[in-house]
């Protein structure tokens, strides 16, 4: 028999996790390949009820590619023999609470989690959604000894899909027609998510549109701000669609990138495009679909567009500096 894919995802009793569990187990991931789910949250009685209750339901669904399911509130145990861990579980910010302080909330649990990754696994691929999502998977790579920090990413899929969308919306055209759309930075309201390279039925984005106002302002803005917006209409934070995010962002590393294509991730700069390097920066990537992954090269940005990069790579430095005692 074909051995597992064993994967962990915390925050499994959360909302993200109701949408995400199911997708993993189905096959629609990973293919005909058994998946082991390991679904991890806090060793609360009545929380890890509600984890019990999920894996009760993802084993209703009887699907043939799903090989066992464990709960569990011990990270160790969560990690361990793990192929990839979807880092879902944080804090929410609540009412008032600034971005400086959920990170310091929220980043002691990715402390914990890597050195849990580092004892557990070797040839593990991480994906952190929990926010803030690219410093929480710095601080989860910087305490993860001896796996390597290429190996964390964390998820600016959603803003992509956010963008795609609203190009398509704006163009007339489906979805489909609309593609090489980048997220740079990070995921929160200072991301650049860039039209310049984006292309429309292959063509420049700009041209198909023709309202550069429009592109730099609205569009970016849009994008920007619209998990805000989603908060606002429903009185909660995207869950189906940042589940539907997690599953694009393991595909997109578990397959090969079609031939000039790309997707966006928060990956380890290289140094790649000025970005320092060591941050956790969202950049256009491609996978070889065997666990390498490069970041592409060569894209023109005009000055305006760097300077957004620039405003974006600035915030995540603060927030390096805000957590540079919780980097091993
Ligand atoms: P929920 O509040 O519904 O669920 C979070 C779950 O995490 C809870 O069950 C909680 O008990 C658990 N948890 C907390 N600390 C934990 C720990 N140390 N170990 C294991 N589990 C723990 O939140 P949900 O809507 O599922 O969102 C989860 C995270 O995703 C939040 O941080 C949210 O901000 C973030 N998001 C990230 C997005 C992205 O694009 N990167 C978009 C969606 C979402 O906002």
């Amino acid at each position: 028999m074909t051995k597992p894919v064993t994967v962990a995802v915390t925050g499994a009793a959360g909302q993200i996790c109701y949408n995400l569990l199911f997708r993993l187990a189905s096959g629609e991931t990973f293919g005909d390949r058994p998946v082991h789910l390991k679904l991890l949250d806090l060793p609360i009685p009545a929380v890890q009820k509600a984890a019990e209750g999920v894996a009760m339901e993802l084993m209703d669904c009887g699907y043939k590619t799903l090989s066992g399911v464990t709960v569990t509130g011990d990270p160790n145990e969560a990690f361990d023999g793990i192929n990839w861990a979807l880092l879902v579980g944080a804090k929410p910010r609540g009412p008032g609470m600034l971005r400086k302080d959920l990170m310091l909330e929220n980043g002691p649990i990715f402390t914990t989690q890597g050195n849990a990754i580092a004892r557990g696994a070797d040839d593990v691929r991480v994906l952190v959604v929990g926010n803030p999502c690219n410093t929480n998977a710095l601080i989860a790579a910087s305490n993860c000894a001896g796996v390597p920090n290429d190996r964390f990413t964390a998820m600016t899929r959603l803003d992509q899909n956010r963008a795609v969308a609203q190009l398509a919306m704006k163009a007339g055209v489906t979805n489909a027609d609309i593609s090489h759309v980048t997220i740079w930075g990070n995921h929160s309201a200072t991301q650049y998510p860039d039209f310049e390279n984006a292309r429309i039925g292959g063509k420049p984005a700009a041209e198909v549109i023709g309202d550069l106002n429009w592109l730099q302002n609205d569009f970016i803005k849009t994008v920007q701000q619209r998990g805000k917006a989603i908060i606002n209409a429903r009185g909660k934070s995207s869950a189906a669609s940042a589940a539907n995010a997690a599953i694009d962002h393991v595909k997109s590393f578990e397959n090969a990138t079609a031939p000039g294509d790309w997707f966006s991730a928060a990956v380890v700069s290289d140094g790649s495009y000025g970005v320092p390097e060591g941050l956790i920066c969202s950049f256009p990537v491609t996978s070889d679909g065997k666990g390498g992954f490069e970041i592409v090269q060569g894209l023109e940005m005009s000055d305006w567009a760097q300077g957004k990069l620039a405003a974006t790579i600035a915030e995540l430095q603060q927030e390096q500096t805000v957590v540079s005692h919780l980097l091993g």
